[in-house]
């Protein structure tokens, strides 16, 4: 069991009262249609939120994949995030990856730990970023839903920048890919052949999310990643591979369950794109990579 520190009474906590008739953003949505929050800067207030998550002793874990040269990244990663990720809360990083003897050792702020996971590699890259959802189902059963209460699903090959906190669980998020924000939905890379199970209509959809950002509760996580690997299956029978690999089966999910909150491309941001003017904050950011050198094993 986990230790639970009763504080004794209540503390006084002292913030400005929100503004019924000045909402704090009004350049961005903040809400969708089916009442899910989307994350920005100013639209929230951490020091309330930290106190809800410390209070239920929420843990977090947080994956990441790093199959054959991809270990390269797990340094920085995981340097970055013990400065802004979800700091002073516990954390447990599970790094799947075929090549343990080339993962780093790490010292990690008290109540964060690294657990390495060996998982086989697969030689195709598609396969690679596809086979993640089932790694990430399967240990969700048997692993995960002992050891903490949300996961946080992401790719590897990014650095954080700036704090990233308890603000953006809940029971199932996504997040908007920072290269379509501003796109209509025919813009949205989708899978458009009827015949795959990660098929949307041109008149459906409602944001395009990144395949590299989700997450949510254990069984939330859980549905979510069985859903599109057994997608992904189905397909397969039928010689199929979406477009967009393991995001065009994420996109396909979200729209028939709709995220309960959704991360404003502050969380998933790359500096190709430049820097908009909504975009006020940078906290998580793809680090540039060398295409032929690292991807061709
Ligand atoms: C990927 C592409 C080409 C060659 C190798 C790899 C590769 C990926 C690899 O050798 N080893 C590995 O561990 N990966 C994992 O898959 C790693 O965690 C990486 O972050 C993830 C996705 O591959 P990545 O980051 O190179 O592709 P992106 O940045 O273009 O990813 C977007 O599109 C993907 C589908 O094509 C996924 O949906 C991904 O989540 C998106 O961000
Ligand atoms: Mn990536």
């Amino acid at each position: 069991y986990r230790y639970i520190i009763f504080c004794g009474e209540e503390k006084r906590m002292l913030y400005p009262k929100p503004e019924t008739l000045k909402p704090p953003r009004t350049d961005v949505l903040t809400i969708t249609p089916w009442l899910a929050p989307i994350v920005w800067n100013g639209t929230y207030n951490i020091d309330v939120l930290n106190a809800q998550f410390h209070k239920r002793g929420v843990r977090v874990g947080l994956t990441i994949f790093a199959i054959k040269k991809y270990t390269v990244f797990v340094q920085t990663f995981v340097e970055t995030a013990e400065k802004f990720f979800m700091v002073g809360h516990k954390v447990n990083y599970y790094v799947f990856t075929d090549r343990p003897n080339d993962i780093p050792n790490i010292t990690l702020a008290e109540g964060r730990q690294l657990v390495v996971l060996i998982v086989p590699s697969y030689q195709r890259w598609q396969e690679v970023s596809m086979r993640r959802m089932e790694m990430i189902r399967d240990f969700s059963s048997q692993r995960f839903i002992n050891e903490v209460d949300y996961l946080v699903c992401v790719d590897v090959d990014m650095r954080f920048s700036d704090e990233v906190g308890v603000e953006i669980l809940s029971d199932v998020f996504g997040t908007l890919h920072p290269g379509f924000y501003g796109a209509g939905r025919q813009g949205f890379t989708y899978e458009r052949r009827p015949e795959s199970q990660a098929f949307i209509p041109g008149d459906e959809g409602d944001f395009y999310y990144a395949g590299g950002y989700f997450g949510g509760t254990i069984e939330e996580v859980y549905k979510l990643t069985n859903f599109c690997h057994n997608a992904m299956m189905t397909d397969r029978e039928n010689k199929l591979e979406a477009v967009w690999h393991d995001e065009s089966y994420l996109n396909k999910y979200f729209l028939y369950h709709k995220p309960t909150k959704i991360l404003s491309v502050e969380y998933l941001w790359d500096n190709g794109f430049g820097v908009p003017d909504i975009l006020k904050r940078r906290r998580f950011v793809a680090v540039p990579k060398n295409h032929n050198a690292i991807r061709n094993k």
